[in-house]
């Protein structure tokens, strides 16, 4: 398909499945040389977005839980509203092939005839931990073609997944009777989701017992005064049968009711800091704690970032801008 860049996002912006597979192609090219043109496609997918509200939601989870069948029963339910979506399976943690993590039989879930509908998985081999450059700028595709984009990743703490810089909306998805809530609660990382599912509510009582637990440690936190701002949004938690697409409703109810809840500057803000973790794992990527140092330190590279981006830079732009000041520096010193 050789055409520009700009006609690629113009496209895209359409939801022209090939327009958008070819996006996916392009950005999940890692050669250096492929750089240049990626920029230019972010660059234009920025100007090509729609002015409608797209929503991002991530769902987030240890392996097993359901996560790619919840994603199936999401979509569908989006779709019965009649919202377009897509769906990117990423795994940033392992060297799994990206076929793999969308199971077979949840695959078959999707109507591959639904124009509406666009479904990919991501392999991020080689990535150490965060979610790779490739996932940030393929959610960007997505949220120009579709109404809502749901990104699915494995993994249960910070340093696993970053899907909290790509997505609006954080669902954490557990299954009851895996012990996984203590742990979450121990490891400080019931800050990170907005929403915890525990799936497998088939399961009855185990499930049902599961979420009081939680709702329980919840309030317990909160009363404990857990986080100094007010809040806009208590941490639900819900319980799902993926499999007999039980509970599905509310939970996309629940995600429509946090959009609300965080849209306008909390959203913006959120998606830019989102964008400059991004222009900033890309620099450390290459350059190291030594790049890191030589521009002045963590705070100096977040400064210089956030300045490259309000220019108008996209993340990968903004990457390079820093990459070209690390190597005057070098120079110079
Ligand atoms: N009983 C029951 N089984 C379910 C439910 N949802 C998913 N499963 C089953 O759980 C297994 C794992 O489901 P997946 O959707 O592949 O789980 P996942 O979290 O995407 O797994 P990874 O991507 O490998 O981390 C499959 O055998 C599913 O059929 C559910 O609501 N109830
Ligand atoms: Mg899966």
């Amino acid at each position: 398909m050789p055409q520009s860049e700009s006609e690629l996002a113009a496209r895209v912006a359409l939801a022209d499945k090939v327009a958008v597979a070819a996006a996916l192609n392009l950005i999940e090219d890692r050669r250096p040389q492929s750089r240049p043109r990626i920029d230019a496609l972010l660059h234009a997918l920025s100007g090509a977005r729609a002015s409608g509200l797209d929503h991002r939601v991530g769902l987030t989870g240890p392996p097993g839980v359901g996560k790619s069948t919840l994603t199936a029963a999401l979509a569908r339910e989006y779709r019965a509203r009649g919202k377009t979506v897509g769906v990117l399976a990423v795994d940033p943690s392992s060297l799994r092939s990206g076929g793999a993590l969308l199971g077979d039989r949840a695959r078959m879930a999707f109507d591959p005839q639904d124009d509406g509908l666009f479904v990919r998985s991501l392999a991020t081999a080689g990535d150490t931990g965060g979610l790779s450059s490739a996932a940030n700028a393929g959610v960007e595709v997505l949220a120009v073609a579709y109404d809502r984009v749901l990104v699915e990743t494995t993994g249960v703490g910070q340093t696993e997944t970053d899907v909290e810089h790509v997505v609006d909306t954080v669902c954490l998805v557990i299954q009851p009777g895996s012990g996984d809530v203590l742990q979450f609660i121990k490891a400080g990382i019931m800050e990170i989701p907005d929403v915890i599912v525990v799936n497998k509510g088939d399961h009855g009582k185990l499930a049902q017992r599961a979420a009081a637990d939680l709702r329980g440690a919840l309030e317990r936190l909160r009363s404990a005064g857990m986080g100094g701002e007010p809040a806009v949004w208590n941490l639900p938690v819900l319980v799902t049968s993926a499999r007999d697409r039980d509970g599905i409703d509310a939970l996309v109810d629940t995600f429509e009711a946090h959009l609300a809840a965080v849209s306008g500057e909390a959203q913006l803000a959120r998606r830019t800091h989102g964008r400059v973790a991004w222009a900033i794992s890309l620099f450390t990527r290459r350059f190291g704690e030594h790049g890191v140092a030589t521009l002045g330190g963590r705070e100096a590279l977040h400064e210089k970032a956030e300045g490259a981006l309000a220019q108008g830079l996209t993340p990968v732009g903004a990457a390079e801008s820093l990459g070209a000041l690390y190597l005057a520096a070098i120079k110079a010193g």
